[in-house]
């Protein structure tokens, strides 16, 4: 067995929480009246939900247990990424003239290896799986090339582990940020990624287990393509004929968002294009 097998909840959950404080700024200019508002309907609905269910104390101590649980194995942004994530994301670019967009999810970790367009992931030797070449244009929405836009993309391996976040993987491993050329194109040379299954021995995997779930996402790459004086998308692609492309436990998955890749006619792999269309900013 490897050691990336000894992945635990609380190991991933514990550099998710470390990661997300890294990342994201939380200053924010919330209003009183907006936190009111929020709070109160949130409450509200959890509120109707003991009432409208006639909620026992049994119940309403099982989820204080668990509810503390999320939190001391940290996993918080995994459930509220893999939860709530999805409709946070519609509602941001409902309105965007842009390629679609889906959840960033719990890890990403920024300032990947820059290389110039055709890259290759930093992947280990022997790393496991069918080679696979993304590749691409990326335009603004009046058509033009983008030329120097950075299509960062990190995924898990072929056993479903992304690096940093599971132990024995080298750090910038299937990580890494590729720039267009002046024609705006990008290729990337990775593997092709096993679907994702949540840690099952967390807080979150015991809610998936007691209400009769399963824990899986389908195989998936996660992008985020950006260019000067163009809007950022943060997005995902999936494949064709994958597992769990109807049953993302993340609600995750847009038509658009599938690819169907080819086998490479010398037998090395398979292949696959697709576009990104920026959006100006406003
Ligand atoms: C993932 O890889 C992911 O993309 C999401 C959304 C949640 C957990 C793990
Ligand atoms: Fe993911």
């Amino acid at each position: 067995m490897s050691v990336e097998t000894q992945a635990t909840a609380a190991d991933s959950g514990a550099k998710a929480t470390e990661r997300f404080r890294a990342n994201k700024s939380f200053t924010s200019e919330v209003t009183t009246e907006r936190v009111n508002k929020l709070a109160s309907r949130a409450i509200k609905a959890l509120v109707d939900t003991v009432v409208e269910e006639k909620v026992t104390y049994e119940e309403y101590n099982a989820l204080k247990a668990w509810l503390i649980q999320v939190g001391e194995t940290g996993e918080w942004p995994l459930f509220l990424d893999v939860w709530i994530e999805h409709a946070v994301e519609e509602v941001a670019n409902e309105n965007r003239e842009s390629s679609k967009g889906t959840i960033e999810g719990p890890y990403y970790v920024p300032n990947s290896p820059v290389q110039q367009t055709p890259g290759t992931l930093p992947m280990r030797e022997d790393e496991p799986g069918t080679p696979l070449v993304l590749h691409g244009k990326v335009t603004s929405v009046d058509g033009n090339p983008l030329t120097g836009a950075k299509v960062e993309i990190w995924h898990a391996d072929d056993l479903g582990f992304y690096s940093q976040f599971a132990p024995g993987i080298p750090e910038w491993n299937l990580r890494g940020t590729i720039l267009t050329d002046d024609e705006g194109r990008y290729e990337i040379h990775t593997v092709q990624p096993a679907p994702y299954q949540i840690p099952t021995d967390g807080a979150c995997g015991k809610l998936i287990d007691a209400a009769g779930w399963h824990a899986w996402r389908p195989a998936h790459l996660h992008l985020k393509v950006s260019a000067e004086n163009h809007q950022l998308i943060t997005t995902q692609l999936y494949f064709q004929a994958g597992e769990h492309l109807t049953d993302d436990i993340a609600s995750a998955v847009k038509p658009e968002l599938i690819l169907d890749p080819q086998d490479v006619t010398d037998g090395s792999g398979r292949e696959v294009g697709y576009d990104f269309v920026l959006a100006t900013v406003n």
